[in-house]
């Protein structure tokens, strides 16, 4: 099955908490301080594969979370680390923000690495804390706590060529012919419904083919499966457009050619400029007067290069292969998608929000409150008093005051509440 684009949640994992532990043993009554370093959360890592085609396995799994650190503990035990999760998504997966929209990576090749998420940071134990005016500091810090993201992903195949033309015109049919793919074929349209990709062999070289659901008029009005299918060869280098000459579908074939042009130029500008190789499929459908008429034709109204095949006799197959490897020789690969300027794990380590509570508290929250507190035990009297003056000396107090805070008010930050005193 076929998806393309998807909203998955992801977190990295928290910090795991430092460890206040003092060494106690026989020989020692009275030691030091010994609680270890908490663990680094897991980071979240995306990863291009060759072998993924879809994003179909999303949609039953859309939450990915890495693994916490674990805490420190005594003897000066570090926590072990989190596991990292690593998901795994087809070469061509787009990575948008969903909060800004922003496009943040778009993996192109095969085996590329998008760090999304750092893992939140290990408290350190209270052993760090230890120095010579402070023998046996009995605080240690909190690991950092990481937030959930919500992210988009968005398949737009990688392929050298696209297949583009009306259904039936017989493109998944040339694909199997030139390719290693294997695509359902069938006497009506829309049989294909999502897009196949073959890779094409030709004096050695290779070459990865596109073959989408087939467009008709009035596909930007999203007439037939629409335009939606049309990201699948965005990126292609060339166009082999296939107009099936034939006309067994009873429309005329010029029209028909005409027709996918402008479905394609009101798709986008850059789709109508994409290098075209024009080719008029099902030739053994026709006797050879018919056929010449009708190529005469087309000579005269559009006047383009054109490669006359059929799938079912294998004419003009072997020819069209090579003067593709040709066209391809000549066209530059089309880069990846332009990243946003846009630090999405942007950690805040600056903000100070002061909001009231309903029953008239003054709340503190905010990335550099947070990122403060880790260090707080306030049932310890000493780390009190840090913690005020602490808040004194970054300007919070002032800033409180500001808002109007008075002596004997309440303050509350996370689950801590206290009543600030002169
Ligand atoms: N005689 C003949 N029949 C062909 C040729 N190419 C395709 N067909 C037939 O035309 C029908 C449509 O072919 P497909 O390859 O499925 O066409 P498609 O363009 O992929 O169609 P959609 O997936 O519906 O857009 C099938 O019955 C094919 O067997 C050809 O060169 N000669
Ligand atoms: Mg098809």
């Amino acid at each position: 099955m076929f998806l393309d684009r998807v909203k998955i949640t992801i977190k990295a994992g928290n910090g795991g908490d430092g460890s206040t532990s003092f060494l106690r043993n026989a020989m020692t009554a009275k030691g030091g301080p010994d609680g270890g370093e908490g663990g680094k959360g897991g980071d979240v890592v995306f990863r291009a594969s060759q072998s993924m085609n879809t994003l179909y396995e999303f949609r039953f799994h859309k939450k990915f979370v890495a693994g916490d650190g674990e805490n420190g503990s005594k003897k000066l035990q570090a926590g072990a680390n989190g596991k990292n999760v690593v998901i795994n998504v087809p070469c061509g997966t787009v990575i948008i923000d969903s909060e800004s929209g922003k496009i943040i990576a778009d993996l192109f090749e095969d085996g590329k690495e998008f760090l999304a998420l750092k893992g939140g940071k290990g408290g350190h134990g209270n052993a760090y804390y230890k120095s010579s005016i402070k023998q046996a500091p009995h605080y240690s810090q909190t690991g950092e706590k990481t937030k959930q993201r919500e992210v988009i992903l968005e398949l737009k195949t990688i392929a050298d060529v696209g297949l583009v033309g009306f259904p039936n015109a017989g493109k998944s049919t040339l694909l199997s012919c030139i390719s290693n793919a294997n695509p359902k074929i069938a006497n009506y349209p829309f049989t294909t419904l999502y897009p196949n990709l073959g890779v094409c062999e030709v004096k050695g070289q290779t070459f990865v083919v596109a073959d989408i659901p087939g467009l008709i008029e009035g596909a930007s009005q999203g007439q037939g499966l629409g335009h939606y299918f049309l990201k699948h060869v965005e990126r292609v280098r060339l166009i082999l457009h296939l107009v099936d000459i034939s006309q067994s579908d009873g429309r005329d074939f010029i029209e028909d050619y005409n027709i996918i042009n402008s479905e394609l130029k009101n798709y986008s500008d850059d789709l109508a400029t994409t290098p075209q190789l024009v080719v008029l499929s099902k030739i053994d459908l026709l006797d050879e007067k018919t056929l010449q008429e009708r190529l005469e034709r087309f000579e005269k109204e559009v006047g383009k290069e054109y490669f006359a095949i059929s799938g079912a006799t294998l004419q003009g197959i072997e020819k069209l292969k090579l003067a593709t490897l040709e066209k391809l020789s000549k066209l530059p690969k089309k880069p990846p998608l332009q990243v946003e300027e846009l630090d999405f794990d942007k950690k805040d380590y600056d903000s100070i929000i002061i909001s009231r509570d309903d029953d008239g508290s003054f709340v503190l929250s905010g990335g550099r409150i947070d990122n403060f507190i880790r260090g707080v035990v306030l049932s310890d009297t000493r780390s009190f008093a840090y913690f005020q003056n602490r808040l004194n000396e970054m300007g919070v107090i002032d800033m409180l005051k500001e808002k109007g805070l008075k002596n004997g008010d309440t303050v509350k930050i996370k689950d801590i509440s206290f009543e600030y005193s002169e």
